[in-house]
């Protein structure tokens, strides 16, 4: 019988790349129980993709994956970083924020990070990666695929928005996709693969 991994995150954009990334793993993927809630309160994204992925294997007994990510903006300092997903109340007002605290700047860098932590029960990490993607934060939104900011962050060699690409391209490009290949050798060696 396939072993069990429960994704932490609420977040279905999330949600949905996992899946995708671990089609061609011997997994039974399931999404975090709505019973769960975990606090993040890490000072950093390895931090807090921990915090998640310890509180909801301890949860459900099963192993967990948690990912925590974020866009970071040099013209802001770094901003909004760990507090992406608390910059605003849904994508569109976090894009909205953004694009206006960035009117008139021409420093448009940015580059996103994700944290990837993978733990069993028993307060045991079993895996730990971070990768980022370096890009431009856009004028405007281009692009209706992926989620959160995807439509306003370009990877320059690609010319593309994250929100203009398909699922495997951004998996190539991605902060998310970079931590997951770092990711690959370790899991398949827990899996005997
Ligand atoms: P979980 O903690 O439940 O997984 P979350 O959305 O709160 O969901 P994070 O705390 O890691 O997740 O916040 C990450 C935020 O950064 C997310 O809500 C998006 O706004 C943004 N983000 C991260 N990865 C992204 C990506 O690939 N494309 C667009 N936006 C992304």
């Amino acid at each position: 019988m396939d072993k069990v991994l429960v994704i932490a995150s609420r977040n279905v954009g999330k949600i949905k790349e996992f899946r995708h990334f671990l089609s061609a793993f011997p997994l039974e993927v399931i999404s975090q129980p709505d019973d769960i809630s975990v606090e993040e309160t890490g000072k950093s994204f390895s931090e807090n993709a921990r915090l998640k992925a310890v509180s909801v294997a301890n949860a459900t007994g099963e192993w967990s994956l948690a990912d925590d990510s974020g866009l970071s903006v040099d013209a802001l300092g770094g901003a909004p970083g760990i507090y992406s997903a608390r910059y605003a109340n849904n994508d569109q007002e976090r894009i909205n924020r953004l694009l206006r605290e960035l009117q008139g700047i021409d420093n448009r860098s940015a580059c996103f990070s994700a944290a990837i932590c993978i733990a069993s029960p028993g307060n045991e990490i079993l895996l730990e990666v971070e990768g980022r993607c370096d890009g431009v934060i856009t004028d405007a939104p281009r692009g209706e695929n992926g989620f959160g900011y995807d439509p306003i962050f370009e990877v320059i060699q690609s010319g593309l928005t994250f929100g203009e690409m398909l699922k495997h391209q951004k998996k190539f490009f991605s902060h998310r996709g970079a931590a997951f290949s770092l990711l690959e050798p370790g899991l398949k060696k827990l899996l005997k693969m």
